[in-house]
């Protein structure tokens, strides 16, 4: 099936003008396609679901559904623009469900690409990165009435970082690939922040901190902005959005946007985390939120980024280890260089310590 045929299924109609691979993601396969009717341009997100990574794409699609249709719910309430401020997944022509399935048994989703959008995978703007706090904190709170267990859960487990520990410890074990030993240093580095990582769920488990719908991947580019105003727009990429922790969501966020480089780049030396990049998501993302924090939640979300930083090293590892068979890679060690500029966070995370309470501190 062609991008074309698979538009065509969700009743995309008009001239089709051009399409494009969106290469950011880790997981799924993403198409940005253009079409022009009655002389105005239409966008779309074509993406193909990674059914190696979520094994049941239809549970995925029915949380996005339900999840969207109470936003747009709200958003509505509140007089705003439906169409700019939700994401929305289209149903397909004949089956009338939010997917179709292609002949190699492969699920495709379209949503609509919001007018005069953009996203940013890096951003040096601090009122992008305190706007993109205060998107994902209005999600939190969109989303505070919604049943958390009535939600499909479409990856087990999916923060439990004391679980992404075994499967590192196994890994380790198996050496599959016999590539422990080139990274001995990264292994021994990761048990070494083992405990601490794991404090964080041991306190989801004994129920010190709630269970909340979270959004569970909260890097920035998954907002999208007006691109002549800066205002942000919707929060995308719903895929994992699951009962979690909110530190687990705040924790993802501050790794992601507030690292002075990519999560990827290979120079460690370069690695930090900005402290005015944190501090503009903090007081975005906390601003919105605070009020319905306990005391604990309050006191873990720092405990939230350090946890979600080692917990990516731990994953990217684990999957080198593996043989790479989870998280897309671009080059051979890929993953590697994904671990060790996640650890070389993490340890800066720690020295840090004092000023991020500190700044957390003035907006709680
Ligand atoms: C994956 O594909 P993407 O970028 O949305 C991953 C996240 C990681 C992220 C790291 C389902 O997300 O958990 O934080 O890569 N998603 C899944 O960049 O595993
Ligand atoms: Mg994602």
């Amino acid at each position: 099936m062609t991008i074309r045929d698979i538009c065509a299924s969700f009743d995309v109609n008009g001239k089709y003008v051009r399409c494009e691979e969106i290469g950011t993601g880790n997981i799924n396969c993403t198409y940005k396609v253009e079409y022009v009717r009655d002389g105005e341009k239409k966008e779309y997100i074509i993406q193909r679901i990674n059914k190696n990574v979520f094994k049941e794409p239809e549970k995925v699609m029915e949380n996005i559904v339900r999840v969207t249709e109470n936003i747009r719910a709200q958003v509505k309430e509140n007089g705003l623009d439906t169409h700019v401020f939700v994401l929305r997944a289209f149903r397909a022509k004949e089956s009338g469900l939010p997917y179709i399935i292609d002949d190699c048994g492969d699920y495709w989703r379209c949503y609509r690409f919001i007018k005069n959008s953009i996203t940013y995978d890096t951003c040096d703007d601090l009122n992008i990165i305190e706007r993109a706090g205060q998107a994902f904190g209005k999600f939190q709170n969109y989303l505070n009435d919604f049943d958390a267990s009535s939600l499909n859960v479409t990856i087990a487990n999916f923060h439990n970082t004391s679980l992404r520990y075994k499967a590192f410890h196994k890994a380790i074990e198996e050496n599959k690939c016999k590539r422990v030993n080139k990274v001995k240093e990264e292994i021994d580095k990761l048990l070494e922040f083992e405990e601490k990582a794991c404090l964080l769920q041991k306190y989801l488990d004994c129920g010190e901190i709630p269970l909340r719908v979270t959004h569970n991947d909260t890097k920035c580019n998954n907002v999208s902005f007006d691109k002549t105003t800066g205002e942000a727009l919707a929060v995308l990429d719903l895929d994992t959005v699951m009962p979690g922790a909110i530190a687990h969501d705040f924790g993802d966020a501050i790794r992601f946007v507030a690292n002075t480089v990519i999560e990827d780049y290979p120079d460690v030396d370069e690695v930090a985390l900005d402290l005015d990049k944190y501090e503009a998501f903090t007081k975005g993302f906390i601003g919105k939120v605070k009020d319905v924090l306990t005391e604990k939640e309050k006191e873990s979300m720092n405990l939230g980024v350090f946890a979600m930083t080692v917990e990516l090293a731990v994953r990217f590892l684990t999957d080198y280890l593996n043989g790479d068979v989870y998280f897309k890679t671009k080059y051979p060690g890929h993953n590697v260089d994904r671990a060790r500029n996640q650890i070389a966070l993490a340890q800066d995370v720690l020295n840090k310590k004092d000023c991020i309470n500190a700044i957390i501190k003035k907006y709680l």
